[in-house]
């Protein structure tokens, strides 16, 4: 145990098991701590007491938009924007609590209760963003600016962490592909690279040297053109909390929930496909491609079924999460 720290930090067997086996970690309690501000200090203490997390993370019942430290007024003029018909998925959509008190964000801790605490301080506008590398018409403008041109729209998307949790949430955003349409990728671009920011300051995490920061992911160009590539601005009717992403996130619910980049500075056109954090660290485990498939279990679980967030329910995991119409195409056909 006595050389656990000094190990990087995905060789730690219990930070990728599944949610029903995980179990506090004490010494990434003691980690956080020294890192949480008094304010957060008592929450994680009666976390490690056993309290219910959900109880400890959860904003007061009735909370104005206002009182709560994780809401975002960046473009709030627009919201909500009308749910676009098809994409709207049978199946309830999660409770909106839980899915805003169950996050993974690194940058902030591997704690999935802790990160709408952690969160608070985070200051998401002003907020540039660039859109870039092998274009004709770079863009950088505020993250505000940015949504304020975007037409949006909301759809329910299922959603699949790569850690077999699900969620159905109502995502509001605009297709990836109508801004790559705006800067127009010239031939050599042959795949799309996300940056997050790179905040050690305000983000806790970030100290944890052992991960490549900033976080980075990527996607083949005809993936980023596909329909269902959704940069996120909302969820559930409202700009996106600072937990979930804000203020602009990829979603892409077709592969496991790690490719859906959070807190985005940069877009950018490349030749080669680029490294990204998580194929860095373990590319067995969470591989460039990483779309959701059943049948392919991760080295270390199953991947058949998976568990939604707020019910509690294990359902069967579908091929490509169910959006096999949109994308098995781009994989030589198979609609599973
Ligand atoms: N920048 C950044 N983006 C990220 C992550 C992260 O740690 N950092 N975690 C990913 C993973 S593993 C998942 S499952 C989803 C979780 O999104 P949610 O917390 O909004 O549900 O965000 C993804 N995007
Ligand atoms: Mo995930």
């Amino acid at each position: 145990m006595a050389n656990l720290r000094s190990k990087p930090s995905w060789e730690i067997p219990e930070r990728h098991v599944t949610p029903e086996k995980f179990f506090w970690n004490r010494r990434q309690f003691l980690r956080q701590l020294g890192f949480a501000s008094s304010a957060t200090l008592g929450a994680f203490v009666a976390g490690c007491d056993g309290a219910k997390p959900e109880a400890v993370a959860a904003p007061k019942p009735g909370a104005k938009p206002s009182e709560d430290p994780n809401a975002s007024t960046v473009a709030l003029s627009k919201y909500p924007a009308a749910r676009n018909p098809e994409f709207n998925i049978p199946g309830r959509v999660t409770d909106q609590k839980e899915a805003a008190t169950y996050n993974n964000f690194y940058e902030f801790t591997t704690l999935k209760n802790g990160v709408n605490r952690l969160t608070h301080g985070f200051t998401i506008a002003p907020w540039q963003v660039e859109v870039s590398g092998l274009v004709e018409k770079p863009l950088r403008l505020d993250a505000e600016e940015l949504i304020s041109m975007m037409p949006l729209e909301e759809r329910v998307y299922r959603f699949r962490c790569v850690e077999a949790w699900a969620m159905i949430v109502p995502w509001t955003g605009f297709p990836l592909a109508k801004l790559l349409e705006k800067v127009q990728p010239k031939p050599e671009a042959k795949f799309v690279r996300f940056v997050s920011f790179n905040r050690p300051d305000q983000a806790p995490g970030m100290r944890d040297t052992s991960y490549p920061w900033p976080y980075t992911e990527g996607l083949r160009l005809d993936e980023a053109m596909n329909p269902l590539t959704l940069v996120g601005a909302g969820i559930y009717g409202k700009p996106l909390p600072k937990q979930h992403g804000a203020p602009l996130r990829m979603v892409v619910p077709w592969k496991y929930g790690y490719k859906s980049i959070k807190s985005i500075v940069k877009i950018e056109l490349v030749e080669k496909q680029p490294a990204t954090l998580w194929e860095t660290l373990a590319p067995d485990e969470y591989p460039f491609e990483s779309n959701v498939n059943p049948a392919v279990p991760h080295p270390r679980w199953s991947q058949a079924t998976e568990r939604l967030i707020d019910s509690g329910d294990r359902v069967r995991t579908q091929l490509y999460n169910g959006y096999g119409s949109y994308v098995a195409k781009l994989y030589g056909g198979n609609k599973g």
